[in-house]
């Protein structure tokens, strides 16, 4: 079985780490997985921009049997790609915010032309017996651009982040095209049924097509498989993380700093989709309405900055500091400061020692594709002594999680009311509800979703 493997291509906008540094995320840890278990090749943006980016050479650094190939862009390309059609049209609209999606076509032009140039470098990479599987919302066009090189072999894609339904989505000028131009994969993954159930939905009511069986779905003379793929985390590694030296200090400290009160956590990037300013109303209408807290809870929130360039972004920042500033402003104590909030990032180890430390995790938001930080936090856990997870019903990873307290992140009266439920949980409650979670967490792996998706990828005939 294992002797005639393909290899396995994989393209997405930032490539690696393939060594397992204890910095990866889940899915560079489940994707690196699967490389070094299989050989392959790994290819995306370098992360640089050059004058001659458009053909810059490749660089290539080999671990193993992977090799990871990278290419610059150019600062056009960065600007129009990236900050621009991915970031300021593509990501808002998917999230459900169209009154931040911001639309042009020199954009549009840019993204497409940056697809094509990507697809026809890494083509010279790859033949036929391949398996390339590209991922997320930067690269929709990519599968459709190598097909135009001649490629004949299988492609699979994987969107991390939500569908969002047609009624929205078609409020993009070239929704038409980039749907058209998504048919070109042979399997396409998405995170839950709602997301993959929106797609379909766009090609039936919006291209005229039609939904087969076998998850399949036809628009002209193009067909794919739509299927719903759950991501997952490597549950194992992480629950072993929890217990590392690194670990164990940061979860002391943050004992310490909360001076042994209840630690409430939120780890996110800083991201309007993450629900951050309603978390933190909800967590001053708690204070307000259960005075018995005021002073013995504490409010920490992990916000990495990122794309920090744009607008919605810096205005997030200044929203969420002055609104952290205010509710310390009214609440503080000599002794007792109620919210922090940190933009570094941490080590997974780290991490997971804050998540051990914390009584509840607030994962609320407003729309997420999966939400990992879910799953880590369970996977953090002491059996003895597990903490309560309140999650957003608008992030996917409550289709698994169905035992974590699910609130709506829009009302701040259910996130006030669901803290107060978790920090006076009983213990055998807790337990109950985090034994089941833990199943899922670690029965959907990472690994799991790789091998889910690429035996679905292998299992389709060729093209003809
Ligand atoms: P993200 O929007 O980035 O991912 P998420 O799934 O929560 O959201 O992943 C964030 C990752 O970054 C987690 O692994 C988390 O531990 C890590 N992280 C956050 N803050 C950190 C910090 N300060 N230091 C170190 N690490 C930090 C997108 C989609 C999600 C989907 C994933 C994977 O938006 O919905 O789950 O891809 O498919």
């Amino acid at each position: 079985m294992a002797e005639k493997q393909r290899r396995l291509v994989v393209v997405s906008n930032r490539v690696g780490p393939l060594k397992d540094e204890g910095k990866a995320g889940g899915l560079a840890v489940g994707l690196a997985d699967a490389l070094r278990r299989r050989g392959g090749l790994w290819f995306g943006w370098s992360g640089e921009t050059s004058e001659d980016g458009t053909d810059s050479p490749e660089q290539t650094e080999i671990y193993d049997h992977t090799a990871m190939t990278t290419i610059d862009m150019t600062e056009e390309e960065l600007d129009g790609f990236y900050l621009g059609y991915a970031n300021r049209s593509l990501w808002p609209l998917l999230h459900y915010r169209l009154d931040l999606a911001e639309f042009d076509d020199q954009s549009d032009r840019i993204y497409r032309r940056v697809n094509r140039r990507f697809a026809e470098r890494l083509s010279a990479l790859v033949d036929d017996e391949d398996l390339v599987w590209i991922h997320d919302y930067h690269f929709f066009y990519f599968g459709d651009e190598l097909r135009r090189c001649g490629f004949k072999g299988r492609i699979g894609f994987f969107l991390h982040i939500p569908f969002c339904p047609p009624e929205v989505f078609s409020a993009l000028p070239s929704s038409h095209d980039l749907v058209k131009a998504m048919l070109a994969y042979d399997v396409i993954g998405f995170q839950t049924e709602t997301d993959r159930r929106n797609f379909c939905a766009f090609c039936v009511h919006e291209l005229g097509g039609e939904e087969l069986d076998g998850g399949r779905v036809r628009v002209g003379d193009r067909t794919t498989i739509a299927a719903a793929i759950p991501i997952g985390i490597d549950a194992e590694g992480f629950a072993r993380f929890a217990l590392s030296a690194e670990a164990v200090e940061h979860e002391e400290m943050v004992r310490d700093i909360s001076r042994h009160r209840h630690q409430i956590v939120g780890v996110d990037r800083m991201d309007y989709s993450k629900g951050l300013v309603q978390r933190m109303k909800g967590f001053e209408r708690l204070l307000e309405n259960h005075p018995g807290e005021r002073g013995n809870v504490q409010f920490l929130q992990v916000a990495p900055l990122s794309r920090s360039e744009l607008n919605a972004y810096a205005e997030l920042r200044d929203e969420l500091e002055q609104l952290a500033g205010r509710i310390n402003g009214r609440f503080a104590r000599l002794d007792w400061t109620p919210i922090q909030i940190m933009t570094r990032g941490f080590t997974r180890r780290a991490l997971a020692g804050i998540y051990r430390a914390a009584r509840v995790c607030m994962v609320t938001p407003l729309r997420d594709g999966m939400n990992l930080v879910a799953k880590e936090y369970v996977a953090a856990q002491n059996p003895d002594d597990p903490g309560v997870l309140i999650l957003s019903r608008f992030a996917g990873a409550r289709a698994e999680l169905e035992d974590a307290l699910i609130v709506n992140p829009f009302s701040t009266d259910e996130i006030a009311e669901a803290l107060e439920t978790a920090l006076t949980m009983p213990l055998e409650e807790r337990q109950r509800r985090w034994e089941r979670m833990r199943e899922r967490v670690f029965t959907g792996t990472a690994e799991a979703w790789c091998n889910e998706f690429l035996d679905l990828l292998e299992s389709v005939p060729d093209a003809a």
